[in-house]
């Protein structure tokens, strides 16, 4: 039996997910956020998982929700009946019998509208972890790869007066072709974990804009949703600057005057900023300052600059990756007690709150992809899938004055593919934003103890992780590494460390406790300290973090590198050995 009609068509069809690859929503349906109204969608949705992906082989997103007192034949899906789930939130956390769900789940909620309320209407979802499908009222709208970033995807001739029926579909399996693939070290969460809201728009709105340091002042650049031409208006009241951006089919770029205080750590100047076209208008607070590259040297406002960093995961054990505001606050204040002017927001972009608040607490970041370890280099599809997600990154956050460095990577082994594929990525993050810096993990050559990775080339910043005292037990190796390299470009060294279980006390050579773990501190910051091209370290890891590789009696799923415990509050020996160091680094011209 074969045909439309056959009940038992979808049992044979493989090829059903085909149908609702494209279009792909990226990151040119960006929409300006800053000031807008959002009608948010958080709540409880109805939440489906479906292993076998029969939503799709059975077209589930068709069936409008109805009790199946009114169906005419069975179904597999009961939308209306459906169990129910916080969104944001982690389906990893939810349930304990869900926290290895690896799969598709649906989240179908309901909402009213009347096409009176606005011109147009757009989705945002901040976060799906990783691949996700939208549908309204029935009809497929797009689907999105990437679990990090935030996506748009406009409503506008689909929705309808009175009840609209939303349906995402969202998939978190590991997979060799994803960003990243299918091995690494933090936990695979699920879900639409951060904030879904509905926006309305005009007719015509900014999609883009963005305000930067000029020669003789500042910049600013408009991006429309649609190809018209007219005048944006953009004012700074704190510079007493006002001044017209001329519009031609869709975008326009102009400078003004004016002599901006410099955002630094110790001074994180902001301002607040408006940006008009039409009906439309976006605020945001920006800061001004200056980073680049002077031989070994990281200057920031011309000034020499030595990173004091700590890295840091999005991760909570009862919340997964949802994360708040008093958790970022908190991160920050933990930093700041390290006397840390740095963070890196590891290995995939954080919620964009964490910039909106480093910017306002004066601490320099480094945001990145998960371009992690072994990638699939040489598919088209997976650096298509890469470049979106940092494009949708820098869209997101190109506004951020305290993000100094796009990360384009992590440990990745030096093969022709990777080359190609990195360096391409480094050219795509110069030409999206060309006044940040470009870094990455690199590579040392084991043999000779050299930091070795033709990357190096098309970096402005080259990161180091080394584990010397850890993986590596002894501390030679990075004596040697360090006499044996002369970079032609700054060094941070964006790994290092040692795991301990919080508690667990003996002798300084004993694996897994705190005292062994301070001391691989002691040593590795007593050697770094000497390499005058070193201008930064950002040892692993603020908290301990879940990992399902980590397993041994002390880890028991976690990775327990944190200078705290996983309950953020329990301080390791090693934190004190870091906080006093950079204390004194701190006191030190740079
Ligand atoms: C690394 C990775 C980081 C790991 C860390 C470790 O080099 O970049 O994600 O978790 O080592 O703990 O070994």
């Amino acid at each position: 039996m074969t045909g439309p009609r056959d009940p038992f068509a979808h049992l044979h069809d493989e090829a059903y997910a085909d149908a609702f690859a494209g279009p792909g929503i990226g990151w040119r349906d960006a929409v300006a956020m800053g000031g807008r109204r959002r009608l948010s969608l958080a709540g409880r949705w109805r939440f489906t998982p479906d292993l076998f992906d029969e939503g799709l082989r059975q077209r589930w997103f068709e069936l409008e929700p109805a009790p199946p007192s009114t169906w005419d034949r069975p179904r597999d899906y009961d939308g209306e009946g459906a169990e129910t789930l916080d969104v944001p939130a982690c389906w990893t956390c939810a349930r304990p019998d869900r926290r290895f769900f690896e799969g598709s789940a649906w989240y179908a909620r309901d909402f009213e509208w009347a096409p009176g309320r606005a011109d147009r209407l757009v989705l945002r979802v901040g976060a799906a972890n990783y691949e996700a499908r939208v549908f309204l009222n029935g009809r497929f709208l797009g689907s999105h790869r990437g679990g990090s970033t935030p996506f748009f995807v406009e409503l506008t001739a689909r929705v309808r007066n009175g009840t609209n029926h939303l349906l995402i579909q969202v998939n978190n399996e590991r997979r060799a072709d994803r960003v990243p693939m299918r091995h690494f070290d933090w936990f695979n969460d699920g879900g639409l974990y951060r904030e879904i809201d509905l926006v309305p728009l005009p007719s015509v709105f900014i999609r883009a804009f963005h305000v930067s340091l000029a020669p003789r002042g500042i910049a600013a650049e408009v991006v429309l949703s649609d190809p018209v031409s007219g005048t944006a208006r953009v004012a700074i009241p704190g510079l007493g600057v006002a001044f017209d951006v001329p519009v031609t089919d869709g975008r326009g770029t102009a400078a003004a005057e004016a002599a901006p205080a410099r955002w630094a750590p110790e001074t994180p100047r902001l301002y607040e900023v408006e940006a008009r076209f039409g009906q439309d208008r976006i605020l945001d607070r920006v800061g001004f300052r200056e980073i680049r590259v002077d031989g070994t040297d990281i200057l920031l406002n011309g000034e020499p600059l030595y990173l004091r960093g700590i890295c840091v995961h999005e991760d909570d054990v009862a919340l997964g990756k949802v994360t708040s505001d008093g958790d970022i606050r908190r991160r920050l204040a933990h930093a700041r007690e390290l006397h840390c002017n740095f963070l890196r927001l590891v290995h995939y972009p954080h919620h964009e709150r964490v910039a909106e608040l480093a910017d306002e607490h004066g601490c320099l970041l480094w945001a990145e992809i998960p371009v992690y370890w072994a990638i699939d280099f040489a598919n088209p599809d997976t650096y298509a899938d890469a470049e979106n997600q940092l494009l949708e990154l820098i869209a997101r956050d190109r506004n951020r004055v305290s993000v100094v460095v796009w990360g384009v990577g992590n440990e990745n082994a030096d093969t022709d593919a990777r080359y190609a594929f990195m360096s391409r990525l480094a050219a795509a993050a110069r030409a999206a934003d060309p006044a940040r810096l470009v870094g990455a993990a690199c590579l040392i050559n084991r043999e000779a103890f050299r930091i070795e990775d033709r990357l190096a080339a098309r970096l402005d910043i080259l990161g180091l992780n080394e584990y010397f005292g850890w993986y590596e037990r002894d501390f030679a190796g990075l004596e040697r590494l360090l006499a044996n390299s002369r970079p032609d470009r700054p060094v941070v060294v964006t790994e290092m460390g040692a795991d301990a279980l919080a508690g667990f006390h003996g002798g300084a050579d004993e694996l897994f406790t705190e005292e062994c773990q301070a001391e691989v501190y002691r040593r590795q910051l007593q050697i770094l300290d000497r390499a005058a091209y070193v201008r930064g370290v950002c040892p692993w890891i603020l908290y301990d973090y879940r990992s399902e590789r980590r397993q041994t009696r002390y880890q028991r799923g976690f990775n327990r590198k944190g200078l705290i415990a996983e309950d953020k509050t329990t301080k390791k020996l090693a934190f004190g050995v870091l906080r006093d160091h950079y204390a004194k680094r701190a006191a030190r011209v740079p």
